[in-house]
């Protein structure tokens, strides 16, 4: 899938991030409770190597809970990782993080110097809600700002307790190709660029067979279709996506299934859980190895024709 990742805004998040992570005593990412792994940024943990980190689950309102039990299992594989939900629009839970926080940060510190903890996540995951709930008053400015490189602001949120808000722009992981799908899907990309009967399509295989009884009861259907886009005309028929002819309006139908799956109206699914990820990087990691591998071949091929030319 093609996105536009505006590379520029990449490359001085990443040095920037680096130049500070030195004075960082702890991170707090926040992810996605739908897509926790797509979500997340790809080079956090080189970052961090051991550092504690707060792995905040946001957005807990519109995932599956028991799913989400597990993405709290498989991250906390780590010592050094405590993983949370969270719904961020409860400014109490918010505030609540920072005696979590407080509790991960172990290393010696000098005396009198607060906590500097770094606050990292991709656009529209809910960061400036919760720095906002953190500190109990309105300082960063939520909603659909868009993503353009600011200044790394230094935030107080007690005597003890200091957050750096992240320069300009973190991006998600768009490998395996499901990835950037599952991101497009839950709003993370922005709208101009992703094409909705490509994403809703994907949504509704997904939904197809990971959550078939909420769609049969979301769009009243008699039983689940078999193929993806009988499912997708049950719905168009249902929704009256119909236009002349008898025709299904699919772009229409498109919309529609993505808002209303965005908010919350099919009830709280997930999009991934750790065995479906673990599952699609085995793939992705084969196909690479074979394409990896046959580039290889052709290279050597290429060189044992030029010394065979050589000789004659
Ligand atoms: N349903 C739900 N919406 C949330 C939650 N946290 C934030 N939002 C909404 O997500 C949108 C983006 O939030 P914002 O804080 O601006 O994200 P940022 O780009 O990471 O700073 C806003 O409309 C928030 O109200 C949550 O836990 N649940
Ligand atoms: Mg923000």
């Amino acid at each position: 899938m093609a996105i536009n990742w505006f590379p520029g805004h990449m490359h001085k998040a990443r040095k920037e991030i680096a130049q500070v992570m030195p004075k960082v005593d702890l991170l707090i990412e926040v992810v996605d409770a739908r897509i926790p792994y797509s979500s997340a940024n790809p080079l956090v943990d080189e970052w961090r190597r051991d550092k504690p980190m707060l792995k905040i689950l946001n957005k807990i309102d519109l995932a599956d809970t028991s799913v989400t039990q597990n993405w709290i299992d498989y991250f906390q594989r780590d010592s050094d990782v405590r993983a949370l939900t969270l719904d961020a629009r409860n400014a109490q839970q918010c505030r609540e993080l920072l005696n979590r926080g407080r509790k991960l940060v172990t290393a010696p510190r000098s005396s009198g110097k607060p906590i500097t903890a770094m606050i990292l996540g991709i656009p529209n995951v809910g960061k400036s809600t919760l720095i906002n709930g953190m500190a109990g008053r309105i300082i960063a400015k939520t909603g659909n700002v868009p993503a353009v490189t600011k200044k790394q602001q230094r935030i107080p949120l007690a005597q003890d307790f200091v957050l750096l808000d992240t320069p300009g722009f973190l991006w998600p992981k768009l490998w395996p190709d499901g990835c950037g799908y599952r991101l497009a899907v839950t709003g993370a990309i922005k709208d101009a660029v992703i094409d909705y009967d490509d994403i809703a399509y994907f949504a509704a295989d997904f939904l197809r067979q990971h959550y078939p009884d909420a769609l049969i009861a979301r769009y009243r259907l008699d039983a689940i279709p078999d193929d993806t886009m009988s499912l997708i005309e049950a719905i168009a028929a249902r929704r009256g996506c119909i236009g002349r002819g008898g025709l299904i309006r699919l772009s229409q139908v498109s919309e529609l299934l993505i808002r209303e799956y965005r908010q919350g109206k099919l009830g709280r699914l997930s999009l991934e859980t750790p065995r479906l990820i673990e599952a699609e990087l085995s793939v992705a990691e084969r196909e690479k190895a074979e394409k990896d591998a046959a580039k290889q071949a052709r290279i050597a091929l290429r060189q044992q024709n030029k010394k065979k030319t050589k000789r004659r």
